[in-house]
């Protein structure tokens, strides 16, 4: 396509940064006024346009400025498949690109060594390509801080993780002290009911990936509280795998739970879960899901999960940060009475395994942090 305004143009400048994510599926006619709108020296996000833009609109239609290229990188502590929190990340973010125009995306897996995790960010923060960095877990805030420190223009938003102050850094985590309440209130009633792969001990699981200070401080607490709240005898066989991804390991692990007095089980393991999930359907026993909607990867095995809308929070945090209205330095905390945190009570295959009255006291639970007469503090990392 021939554009004969094309030579009145400034040079494109040298400090290519934010053209680098550029990538073809624009109209030149974007991108000219993307790069005149640099040369005359807009760089405020903030003016903008108003997205989404109205169906049908035409970009180059001259009476607004477009928006100008955005690239964002989704660094992933680990791989995609099969941690749903990473699954869900990179889904919310590529939603928020596509929704947006001029958005170019990239993922990143650092893969498990987390001992490679800051060399890696450091080279993707070097690059200069990405407008900001998206990343999850809760070891990455640090990790971003010691990057930052050395690329003072390099902005993160960590989802799942917590960072008060450093206005490079924006943070969103969610409240697992009420989401591990509300599977152990669930575990609880598990172990004390007459279901058919639940025996009298009072003994429930809860198998982690690993041991960190999220896990010991806001879930495991919350997932005690359930099951006392429920019958403060039940005792809690809680083991680590030592990694996200032994499925062999977590098997044996549940197993010997099992053969422990243990009928339910919280796992926390991202890939590693599968072998949690394979020996419970051998054994007759129970799994309950944590991070998103489990009950259809065993039907009848898994009889609880709850969710967390990690995907909706990193949409809405890259929708802003697209468009130049995020503010850094600040640490949201997201709860069940906000909407991010819940139990799912309204999937079938809940319905199917699970009896009548304690779906109906899940509902309940979660009308009781609805509607504030129930909460707990998620305390700051
Ligand atoms: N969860 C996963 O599902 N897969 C992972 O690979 C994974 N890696 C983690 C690495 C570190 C250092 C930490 C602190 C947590 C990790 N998690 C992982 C747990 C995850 O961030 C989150 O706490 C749980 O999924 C519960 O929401």
């Amino acid at each position: 396509m021939h554009h004969t305004q094309s030579k009145k143009l400034p040079p494109k400048p040298a400090q290519t940064g934010i053209y680098r994510g550029l990538v073809g599926r624009q109209v030149p006619a974007l991108v000219l006024a993307a790069v005149l709108a640099l040369a005359l020296g807009s760089t405020c996000r903030k003016q903008a346009p108003a997205e989404p833009e109205p169906p049908g609109s035409k970009p180059g239609a001259a009476q607004t400025t477009p928006p100008q290229p955005f690239a964002a990188a989704f660094f992933i502590p680990g791989f995609v498949e099969g941690s749903p929190n990473y699954e869900m990340l990179v889904e919310g973010g590529e939603r928020a690109a596509a929704q947006a125009s001029n958005v170019t995306t990239k993922v990143v897996e650092a893969g498990f060594n987390s001992a490679e995790w800051e060399q890696q960010l450091t080279s993707l923060a070097a690059s200069g390509e990405y407008d900001v960095i998206v990343t999850s877990n809760p070891a990455m805030p640090a990790i971003c801080a010691a990057v930052a420190a050395r690329f003072p223009r390099q902005k993160f938003i960590v989802i799942d993780g917590f960072l008060e102050g450093n206005p490079q850094i924006h943070t969103v985590i969610f409240n697992q002290v009420e989401q591990g309440y509300l599977v152990g209130y669930m575990a609880g009633l598990v172990t004390t009911s007459d279901m058919p792969g639940a025996n009298p001990d009072l003994e429930v699981g809860l198998i982690a990936g690993q041991q960190y200070p999220v896990m010991d401080e806001a879930i495991r607490p919350g997932f005690e509280k359930g099951l006392r709240a429920v019958d403060p005898a039940i005792e809690l066989d809680f083991r680590v795998v030592g990694n996200w991804y032994d499925a062999g390991k977590a098997a044996n692990l549940a197993a010997s739970m099992f053969d422990a007095g243990v009928d339910t089980i919280l796992v926390i393991a991202g890939s590693a879960a599968q072998g949690v999930l394979t020996e419970s359907r051998e054994r007759g026993r129970y799994v309950l899901w944590f991070d998103s909607n489990g009950y259809d990867l065993a039907p009848g095995t898994v009889v609880g999960s709850s969710a967390i809308r990690l995907a909706e929070a990193t949409a809405e945090t890259m929708e802003k940060a697209i468009r130049g209205t995020l503010t850094y330095g600040v640490a949201r905390k997201l709860d069940v009475r906000d909407g991010y945190v819940e139990f799912i009570t309204d999937d079938p295959l809940f319905r199917e395994s699970v009896p009548e009255g304690l779906q109906e006291e899940m509902r309940q639970l979660m009308a009781r942090f609805r509607s504030g007469d129930l909460g707990f503090a998620m305390p700051d990392f």
